[in-house]
């Protein structure tokens, strides 16, 4: 819990006051998909695009499919283009961010079944916007073929 003024809570409040309208603070989620897996295979990633209304973060993500889940990107570690967890992923207002293969993710990690084409995924996304709120946002990802061309848009 971070220490706050208490001028900030007192600002928060008044703007919720004259605006109880939620939606400078939603979150679009547009084209999710989770890339389907083989038998043994423990960890794939999910992908879609995020428009928010207004500056946000995505700050964690989660899934009844998988134990452990993290927002990754690629980056190139000693010459070789390698994901790695990030603790968040800043999301510009108005704009499409979009996680695709090759770029930034949802990683599903130990996972304790194979995930089939055809069914779908439910992922909770958790956003924080420039105030320090957070809202979680629901979603249905259909699996998508393990061979499934991503990098198109
Ligand atoms: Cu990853």
């Amino acid at each position: 819990m971070r220490n706050r003024p208490p001028w900030r809570s007192v600002a928060a409040a008044l703007v919720l006051a004259v605006a109880p309208s939620v939606a400078a603070a939603q979150v679009t989620v547009t084209d999710p998909w989770v890339r389907g897996t083989v038998a043994g295979q423990r960890a794939t990633g999910a992908f879609m695009k995020l428009t928010p209304a207004a500056d946000q973060k995505l700050v964690a993500a989660a899934s009844p499919v998988a134990k452990v889940v993290e927002i990754h990107e690629m980056a190139m570690d000693g010459g070789v283009m390698k994901m790695r967890a990030i603790p968040k992923l800043a999301l510009p207002a108005g704009k499409a961010t979009e996680l695709k293969p090759g770029g930034y993710h949802v990683m599903l990690m130990a996972l304790d079944r194979t995930l089939a084409e055809g069914e779908t995924v439910p992922i909770t996304l958790t956003f924080e916007d420039a105030a320090g709120k957070r809202q979680t946002v629901e979603i249905k990802a259909p699996v998508k073929p393990l061979t499934a061309d991503t990098r198109k848009p």
